[in-house]
């Protein structure tokens, strides 16, 4: 197994093994992450639009319902089609992408698929493992889609106007916006180049800041409504269970970026959204303010993700899982203030 884990290395530089991976795979498997956001989506619809150019038969991994309504444009806008299980089993190659743990990877039979077919695991996420035969792990990228990118053009393929509008929505959301902290000098030159080739931005941001359905609307107003603020304003968190995500007309799938909810107060250096999508399984989102990594908090309950943005998931209901998670966080918190 090789792993080129890069945290100060160029994110342009794409290892010649990934390249030499894809050339030499016929057909390919693009999979990314369950619940897959923009970037996850972006990444595996840009090489499935782009390596058909190079004699490949590239196939999208997307198990039925696995994308959220929000996202359901891009996949319209892009023409995705996903691939059936049979197509998936006869692949050379799994190109696993924005997924930092094998478990993520969304795809029915997993293992046993990743027992058999060599996997290309390209991600930003810094705990990522390296699970593939090839990895290229750049913690510091903004996002996948800025390394996919890299790796289109790398492959010397076109970077169609469509491609550009894919990978865009992949680092817009990612970096929400080019605001986090996570934006450095190449997202805004991908961004640059991905305007330049087309990119459809007015669109992108449409979809992405005003095209709520009311029920996601209606959640938000939830999510407002349970945050609550500790650690002297440095902890804030909500909660959103069962019964609030559907009777808000929402399901697991439209649990994103409502964490930035309770973030967006002054003063606050950890936020944590709770979300039980699933009954009996609550998710949580956890966000760091101003250099503050909630990678290890997320760890203690066994998740991962990045050091300003990570998540986990415990079974038991909304009451068990704060019980147990708020005073870990705040313990966390006072610990900062001692630094
Ligand atoms: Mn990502």
């Amino acid at each position: 197994m090789t792993t080129v884990h890069e945290q100060v290395a160029d994110p342009t530089r794409v290892p010649s093994e990934v390249c030499d991976a894809i050339r030499a795979a016929e057909s390919i498997a693009l999979v990314g992450h369950v619940t897959p956001d923009a970037d996850a989506l972006a990444s595996m619809g840009s090489l499935w639009l782009a390596l058909p150019e190079l004699g490949k038969r590239p196939h999208l991994v997307l198990p039925e319902g696995s994308v959220s309504r929000q996202l359901q444009y891009l996949v319209e806008y892009a023409g995705l089609q996903a691939c059936t299980q049979a197509e998936l089993e006869a692949c050379d190659l799994i190109v696993g992408l924005d997924t930092a743990k094998q478990r993520r990877l969304n795809m029915d039979d997993r293992d046993a698929l990743v027992a058999r077919i060599s996997v290309l695991n390209i991600d930003h996420h810094a705990t990522n493992p390296g699970y593939g035969k090839w990895n290229w792990i750049v913690g510091h990228s903004s996002s996948t889609s800025e390394l996919v990118y890299a790796v289109i053009k790398a492959l010397g393929c076109q970077v169609t106007p469509t491609i550009a509008t894919l990978l865009y929505a992949g680092v817009h959301t990612d970096t929400q916006g080019f605001a986090l902290s996570n934006t450095g000098a190449n997202s805004l030159l991908v961004g640059h180049d991905l305007a330049l080739a087309g990119a459809n931005i007015v669109e992108v941001c449409e979809r992405m800041h005003r095209s709520q359905s009311r029920g996601e609307f209606d959640l938000l107003g939830v999510i407002y409504r349970n945050t609550h603020v500790g650690a002297d304003g440095r902890l804030a968190w909500s909660t959103a269970d069962y019964g609030e995500i559907t009777g808000a007309g929402c399901v697991a799938a439209d649990i994103d970026d409502q964490v930035e909810i309770p973030r967006s107060i002054e003063g606050v250096a950890v936020a944590i959204l709770f979300s039980e999508g699933d009954r009996g399984t609550i998710r949580m989102n956890f966000r760091g303010e101003r250099g503050v990594s909630v990678l290890e908090l997320a760890q203690q309950f066994g998740g991962g993700g990045h050091h300003a943005a990570a998540g986990a998931k415990i079974e038991g209901t909304m009451e068990s899982v704060t019980a147990q998670v708020l005073p870990a966080a705040e313990q966390f918190v006072a610990a900062l203030d001692r630094d």
